[in-house]
């Protein structure tokens, strides 16, 4: 195991490039990792667990190296045909990275779930393993230490790095550990791009994070989010004028369409007005967004359904 550090002065270290994954239990903090690792945000966040669904691609550029950040769903014990696949899709992801960051969190004591992805991991001999101990910011001194001892009792880890993707604490140090563990390699990226997400796909995201705030039990779980279509209300103008997003919200039955439509359309306003300043953020443009709320049956246990959202 190699201490993290982090490394000045050396002006000839050769360019390096990869990819590493970000694995673990749901809502242990990889998409906020993603996103602070970045700088940009990427994949959305959510305090519910299972927030992310598709394997997403960030990049990280820095002097002497490309990092591409792959997020991936949380893996979790399966009750939906999605679930399902979003485990088979993870463990597929794994296959292709250069170095995989099992991320557990400081603040509940590693479990069963966490063992379950570890021993996992032993199905890629190829890849590099780094240990992430996220939300330090959330755990006492001894409770850290005790959950770093465990973690070091897992494996020979490559590294193992304490962090919070909140405060920044660590975030550099993760870099610089991540970096020196990738494969000596041209930027594999352009300088400019920090995602390879369409901007379709990241405004139906935005929409869904903005839904998930504030939803309660089962319902997280039942939401999905497109877009149906785009409209530039002036397009001959010389300053460009609004855009029009028409957007759905898919929820698996009549009385969850409700709770999100709210009393007189309340709770839909809202979301409506959270998600247009996020996609304004995006876009860096001024929009007017059309939300409309549809019920798919049982979507996430419908093959057909789940094809149809994309998975
Ligand atoms: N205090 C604190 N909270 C954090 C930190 N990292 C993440 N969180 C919070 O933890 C919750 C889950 O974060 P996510 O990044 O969505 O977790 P995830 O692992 O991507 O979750 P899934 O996509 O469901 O697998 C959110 O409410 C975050 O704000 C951290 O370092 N400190
Ligand atoms: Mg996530």
């Amino acid at each position: 195991m190699v201490e993290a550090h982090s490394e000045g002065g050396d002006t000839h270290r050769p360019f390096r490039a990869g990819f590493v994954s970000f694995v673990g239990r749901p809502n242990v903090g990889k998409s906020t990792l993603t996103n602070a690792l970045v700088g940009e945000k990427i994949a959305i966040t959510s305090s519910k667990p299972q927030t992310t669904r598709r394997v997403i691609r960030g990049i990280v550029h820095r002097e002497d190296g490309q990092l591409i950040i792959v997020d991936t769903p949380g893996i979790h014990r399966p009750r939906t045909l999605l679930g399902e696949r979003l485990n088979a899709l993870v463990e597929t992801t794994l296959g292709d990275v250069d170095v995989i960051g099992f991320c557990v969190t400081a603040n509940e004591k590693l479990g069963p779930g966490d063992r379950f992805i570890n021993d996992r991991l032993n199905d890629f001999p190829r890849a590099k393993k780094v240990a992430i101990l996220t939300k330090v910011d959330q755990a006492g001194r001894s409770e850290i230490i005790e959950q770093l001892t465990l973690l070091g009792a897992l494996r020979d880890w490559d590294a193992v790095v304490p962090l919070s993707a909140v405060t920044h604490e660590q975030l550099d140090v993760v870099g610089e550990v991540l970096l020196d563990l990738m494969p000596e390699s041209p930027p594999l990226y352009e300088a400019e791009s920090t995602t390879d997400e369409s901007e379709d796909d990241r405004i139906a995201e935005l929409i869904r994070e903005a839904t998930l705030e504030g939803a309660r039990e089962e319902l997280p779980h039942s939401l999905a989010a497109s877009v149906d279509d785009r409209v530039e209300r002036d397009p001959n103008g010389d300053v460009p004028g609004l855009l029009e997003i028409y957007a759905s919200i898919y929820v698996e039955r009549d009385s969850q369409k409700g709770i999100i439509i709210g009393k007189g359309g309340s709770r839909l306003r809202e979301i409506g007005e959270q998600a247009r300043k996020q996609i304004e953020q995006l876009l860096g443009r001024r929009v007017y967004l059309s939300l409309r709320v549809k019920v798919l049956k049982d979507w996430q246990r419908d093959p057909k359904a789940l094809g149809r959202l994309g998975f």
